[in-house]
């Protein structure tokens, strides 16, 4: 059935969880069958147009087409369409490995170019560690992936699944945000700074230390666009698998731990590193004649990494009292404002990257790499008269840039970008184009290929499609600008499926 509005793809993953779960005799279980079951008989997930079957790759080599369903649209004038993969086993996330991450990153990148965005299904027990260990896994992304569960299964009669899929599904195929998120109850959340806080409220999950990315209410959807971290290298989407969960543990210190029970842990045969939770801003009891404090250090000379993180939800370890200021001379590594699920994936993900040095591993290990942790530089940016800007101010600004960009004048550019207009990076125009459109259409081969070089290292977005369904690299095939293409390319950039069509490009990720 033809519709006026325009689609997004949007390509939801089915890891298992209370989500999909019926009463068996042995309690509560995984079963299949959500899409046709759960979803297609709610109007909210199924405007009844029954739309072709989408293409999935099932794995990287298996492409197979999959029933769709299509949302009536929503506020923002858009259908999400979108398909459902069952993954063969599904789990109680309690049983969630490395094993399961890198299945689910695998199928990522294999349906990459395929879809606007990603909604993963999974459980909420282990939910935190899961979007903690992808937001370090996938590389260089480009689009919304978001991870939701729910407290409830979907077929109960009072249930939190519908909205927390429903949210997840509109704000994938509608913002493009490029990170790995957790929608939960109304808030979406980066991913590797959330924990898991109740097991039966449906409010289940809180981000301490980072304020919420966007929240849903009556009046619609409210993106912290100053929050959202994007990717500034010119790179194409990639994984990193098999993350060594293997030969990492956490401890959790308590008043009366004895230096045996630590050191029993650390010397767990091939043991690699160690989370430990410490007592408030950072400290452990030093053990009788500094007893403790020997085990680590001889832990650490053995090449163990031992990264201090604080069993309070809010605040950071820092080496303020005494014992915290002992496990800094021990060359413990001090995690911040790190959550216990970032700390352990992110060093899993580390002990995992080809060729990574020990020096190498302590360095990025203190680092911010997707934004888990709060670096003193990392303050988000206000500017001092405008709390925040009015949309006729950046709609002027907006305009400006647009001048700029046409004229290839990089300095003005650079300007209305540095200045406190931060979201004109994903601010459009009364059609949907981005700064990325404007400049693809107007670069020729002098040097207007410099403002949008520019745009892309500052993170913009390849991805956004203007008011037409058309990206920033279909106008470049279009009008034949080759430089564009190359640029945009190199910066992740692909075909939208009806983009393939209308150029009339032949490729086997679209073709039965
Ligand atoms: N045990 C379930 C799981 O994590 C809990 C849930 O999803 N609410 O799979």
């Amino acid at each position: 059935m033809a519709t006026q509005y325009p689609e997004s793809r949007v390509l939801v993953i089915m890891t298992g969880g209370t989500i999909c779960m019926k009463s068996s005799p042995e309690g509560l279980v995984p079963a299949r069958g959500f899409l046709e079951q759960g979803m297609a008989p709610r109007p909210s997930f199924n405007d009844g147009s029954q739309p072709d079957p989408l293409p999935v790759f099932t794995s990287p080599h298996t492409k197979t087409f999959l029933p769709s369903l299509r949302t009536p649209p929503s506020a923002y004038s858009r259908h999400i369409r979108y398909t459902l993969f069952e993954f063969p086993t599904l789990l109680d996330s309690s049983s969630i490995s490395s094993a399961g991450w890198s299945q689910i990153a695998t199928t990522l990148q294999s349906n990459y170019p395929l879809f606007d965005g990603f909604v993963i299904l999974h459980g909420t027990d282990s939910l935190a560690y899961t979007s903690s260990a992808l937001s370090f896994t996938l590389h260089d992304l480009g689009k919304p992936v978001i991870l939701t569960g729910s407290q409830a299964s979907i077929f109960a009669l009072q249930s939190d699944a519908v909205d927390n899929l429903l949210g997840s599904l509109i704000i994938a195929g509608t913002f493009m945000i490029p990170e790995v998120c957790l929608f939960f109850h109304h808030s979406l959340y980066r991913g590797n700074r959330t924990t898991k806080i109740s097991a039966s409220s449906f409010s289940a999950f809180a981000s301490p230390n980072c304020e919420p990315l966007a929240t849903i209410s009556a009046s619609g959807t409210e993106v912290n666009w100053s929050l959202i971290r994007r990717s500034t290298s010119i790179a194409k989407f990639s994984i990193q698998t098999n993350l060594d969960t293997a030969h990492v543990a956490c401890l959790r210190i308590f008043p009366g731990i004895k230096p045996e029970m630590l050191d029993s842990v650390l010397r767990v045969p091939n043991l690699r590193g160690l989370i430990l939770e410490t007592f408030g801003a950072g400290n452990a009891p030093s053990g009788e004649d500094g007893s403790m404090t020997a085990v680590i250090e001889a832990a650490i000379a053995r090449g163990i990494i031992i990264v201090n993180v604080s069993q309070c939800q809010t605040g950071f370890v820092s080496p303020l009292y005494a014992p915290a200021g002992a496990l800094v001379k021990a060359g413990v590594i001090f995690g911040h404002d790190l959550t216990t699920e970032a700390a352990l994936t992110k060093l899993s993900y580390l002990l995992a990257l080809p060729g990574l040095s020990y020096g190498d591993t302590v360095s990025q290990m203190q680092k911010s790499l997707r934004g888990e942790m709060t670096e003193a530089h990392n303050t988000v940016f206000k500017h001092p008269n405008s709390e925040v800007p009015s949309i006729t101010d950046q709609q002027t600004a907006f305009t400006a840039l647009g001048y700029a960009i046409s004229n290839g004048d990089l300095e003005t550019a650079k300007s209305l970008l540095d200045g406190d207009r931060f979201d004109l990076l994903h601010f459009t125009d009364y059609a949907g184009n981005s700064a990325v459109h404007i400049a693809t259409v107007s670069i020729g081969s002098g040097d207007g290929g410099d403002v949008l070089k520019e745009l892309l290292s500052r993170g913009a977005s390849v991805h956004v499609r203007n008011n037409a369904g058309n990206s920033p690299l279909f106008l470049a095939k279009k009008v034949g600008n080759e430089r564009a293409v190359g640029m945009l390319e190199e910066a992740g950039a692909h075909l939208h499926v009806e983009e393939v069509e209308w150029l009339g490009v032949k490729s086997p990720l679209y073709e039965r």
